[in-house]
């Protein structure tokens, strides 16, 4: 149905829109890049601050709609572009997992890396949207152990492009402990022909942005 409306990338490297580039590599649909440099003083282009106030990547703009937010921006291609298979039905009691898992990472899982990247312990557990992060890691040892293949079973979702993303993030900062759980899960997500895609196309960019 969307294949008509014309899709702008608003990217940068190394950022979220990676989140979003590898989505947008495995719907395999056509789309402009517009890239940011997020060292540069312009990097909050006005065409930018015109569609997302924040001046923050990623955002899309598919036709009129505009959307922000790594995980909101997935989860709306995956149904504008249902041909790929990446996201349950509306109908399917499925979708409940789906949007839990899918939301997990913003919602709960990044607050706790920026808490860990800022030496941050938040004194009250119940204001903490991770309530600690042992739980937190005693909960994704779990959910990631139970991947077969995919967080959602045997099918590739959304949810494995977002939450995926986090645990990469999360392995190469060290915030998340060694573990295979997590290491064979991140091999997994290496040999997917979508993601090696994106690598290669934002390699550039990352060399630019990240010399030696
Ligand atoms: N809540 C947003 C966060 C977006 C965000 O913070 N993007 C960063 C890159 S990862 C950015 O645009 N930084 C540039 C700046 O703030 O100037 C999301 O989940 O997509």
């Amino acid at each position: 149905m969307d294949s008509d409306r014309k899709l702008t990338f608003y990217h940068a490297v190394p950022s979220r829109g990676g989140t979003v580039h590898w989505m947008l590599q495995e719907l395999g649909i056509e789309f402009d890049v517009e890239m940011i440099d997020l060292r540069k003083e312009e990097a909050q282009t006005p065409e930018l601050l015109a569609v997302n106030p924040l001046g923050k990547v990623p955002t899309i703009v598919h036709g009129d709609t505009v959307v922000t937010e790594a995980a909101a921006i997935c989860c709306y291609l995956a149904d504008a572009f249902p041909a790929a298979g990446l996201a349950p039905a509306l109908d399917d009691p499925a979708r409940g997992e789906y949007l839990r898992w899918l939301f997990f990472s913003p919602s709960t899982i990044e607050p706790a890396f920026l808490d860990r990247m800022l030496k941050r312990e938040a004194e009250d557990s119940s204001l903490n949207s991770y309530r600690d992060w042992d739980t937190l890691m005693a909960m994704l040892l779990d959910v990631v152990g139970k991947a077969e293949p995919w967080i959602l079973g045997k099918n590739f979702t959304t949810v494995d492009v977002v939450m995926g993303s986090a645990i990469r993030i999360g392995r190469m900062f060290d915030f998340l402990p060694e573990s295979p759980v997590f290491d064979d899960y991140i091999r997994r997500i290496d040999a997917r022909p979508a993601y090696l895609r994106m690598q290669k196309i934002d390699a550039p960019y990352v060399a630019a942005a990240m010399p030696g």
